[in-house]
């Protein structure tokens, strides 16, 4: 089933029409009202009016999240934000955090686009879609709603958290489909069979997952576990939220939405275009957005385009699933969170030291991220107390700031292992 055949099954020579014209018009629309781009295109003495063929993106600057934290908050946004309807951010304290804004057109071509991914697989307008993603400034919650309320399908927005109550809610409503982080959705599971509720007494039938790194031996857990057929869809919301690539019921890779985003996937060394089908970064052009256009923006995350047909008679292209990051990004409980983060808190501590680990390891399918952190010899011998308050101070600006629980430890001066003198600061010992 399509939600838009006549554009998820168009012909190859079709689309790249219609992402050359669209792509024409979003230059024109970044050079004229985004300073930001404005500059870049004039010290590069880039025409982008003289654009004529898709292989020209290749001249055009990269977009970084750097750039959107030194613009924050607005300052990449293409429209006045009189016209700016819905804000969105990516967690992160302010200066870490990154902004995006949509009109009202782009929350009709998100929700669009989220339909699309919905359909592909498998929720209509019959299904009970349960959606266990934040609401707020994550674009998961509303994005997935949004997509859901367009296709007619009756919504649960029930939100993240409370295990117990989705549990019971999803019994009690009857719910079809469950949309929330792969991980969350075995940690469904487990809960299920602490309750003593055998899942395939539930109405259950489609699962959708994403926002967080998963793997194939999840998926089978996860379809057998719950008895579903399990989904992966992939967005940031630097280039929209939810919606940019989903999988459709073949489960053999994510259909990018490529008439409204341009997808390269280059080597993040050279930047250079990998050969097909190799693994590279994933770097996104939007083509129809409104408030709030990037121009090859650097994803960071690595994947490669699958180059056989897909079955399902989709045209767009599919990516594999994520298989990792160039950088040193995590995604703890689906909520990203950057080192630097972490450090400029512990930092701004009085007794730390400029030394800890990051220990990360899933327990009963639940992320847990413990911070090790060196203190001073006089705070580490002083009473428990002081000690305690220590902990608690930490453990409450973490909380705040990155949106996410941590445990802290804290160790004696020089305990932690140093590599060439500069701390191996993060174990990341999850096994996907
Ligand atoms: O996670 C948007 C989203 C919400 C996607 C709900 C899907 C479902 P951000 O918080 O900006 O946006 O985080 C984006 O999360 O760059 C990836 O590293 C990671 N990510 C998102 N989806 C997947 C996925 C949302 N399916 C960052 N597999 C991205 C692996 C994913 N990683």
């Amino acid at each position: 089933m399509y939600w838009e055949e006549e554009r998820e099954c168009m012909s190859r020579e079709d689309l790249e029409q219609l992402q050359l014209e669209r792509l024409q018009a979003t230059l024109y629309r970044v050079g004229t009202h985004v300073p930001f781009y404005r500059n870049k295109f004039f010290e590069m003495k880039l025409d982008y009016e003289s654009f004529g063929s898709l292989d020209d993106l290749r001249r055009l600057p990269f977009t970084t999240k750097q750039d959107l934290r030194d613009n924050y908050p607005y300052g990449l946004f293409a429209v006045p934000l009189r016209d700016v309807v819905r804000i969105h951010s990516s967690s992160g304290t302010t200066g870490m955090a990154t902004v995006v804004g949509y009109t009202g057109n782009d929350i009709r071509t998100w929700s669009n686009l989220v339909a699309r991914i919905l359909t592909a697989a498998g929720v209509t307008k019959d299904d009970v879609i349960q959606i266990a993603f934040g609401y707020g400034l994550f674009t998961g919650g509303f994005g997935l709603h949004y997509g859901a309320e367009r296709i007619g399908a009756s919504v649960i927005p029930i939100s993240a958290g409370n295990t117990r109550r989705q549990i019971q809610i999803m019994q009690d409503f009857k719910t079809t489909a469950l949309v929330c982080t792969p991980s969350y959705a075995l940690k469904m599971a487990d809960v299920m069979m602490d309750m003593g509720i055998n899942p395939s007494g539930l109405s259950l039938k489609y699962g959708l997952f994403g926002a967080e790194p998963w793997s194939e031996r999840m998926r089978r857990q996860i379809n057998e576990r719950l008895n579903i057929i399990a989904t992966d869809n992939y967005g940031l919301s630097e280039v929209m939220g939810p919606g940019v690539a989903g999988e459709c019921l073949e489960c053999n890779g994510l259909h990018v939405n490529e008439d409204h985003f341009l997808v390269e996937i280059l080597d993040p060394k050279t930047l250079e275009p990998v050969a097909p089908g190799e693994t590279g970064e994933l770097v996104i052009t939007t083509l129809t957005k409104e408030a709030f256009p990037v121009i090859r923006y650097r994803t960071r995350d690595l994947t490669r385009f699958l180059l056989e047909p897909c079955p399902c008679g989709r045209t767009m292209r599919r990516i594999q699933r994520i298989t990792g990051r160039t950088d040193d990004m995590l995604i703890i409980k689906g909520v990203n969170v950057f080192p630097t983060q972490i450090e400029s808190i512990l930092f701004d501590i009085e007794g730390t030291q400029p030394h800890y680990n990051l220990v990360i390891d899933r327990v009963q399918n639940e992320d847990r991220l413990t911070v090790l952190v060196e203190v001073v010899e006089s705070l580490f011998f002083d009473e428990m107390k002081k000690q305690r308050l220590v902990i608690e101070q930490i453990k409450k600006r973490l909380a705040s700031e990155l949106g996410v629980g941590v445990e802290v430890k804290l160790v004696e001066e020089r305990s932690l292992e140093r590599f060439n003198g500069k701390g191996n600061r993060i174990f990341d010992k999850r096994r996907l």
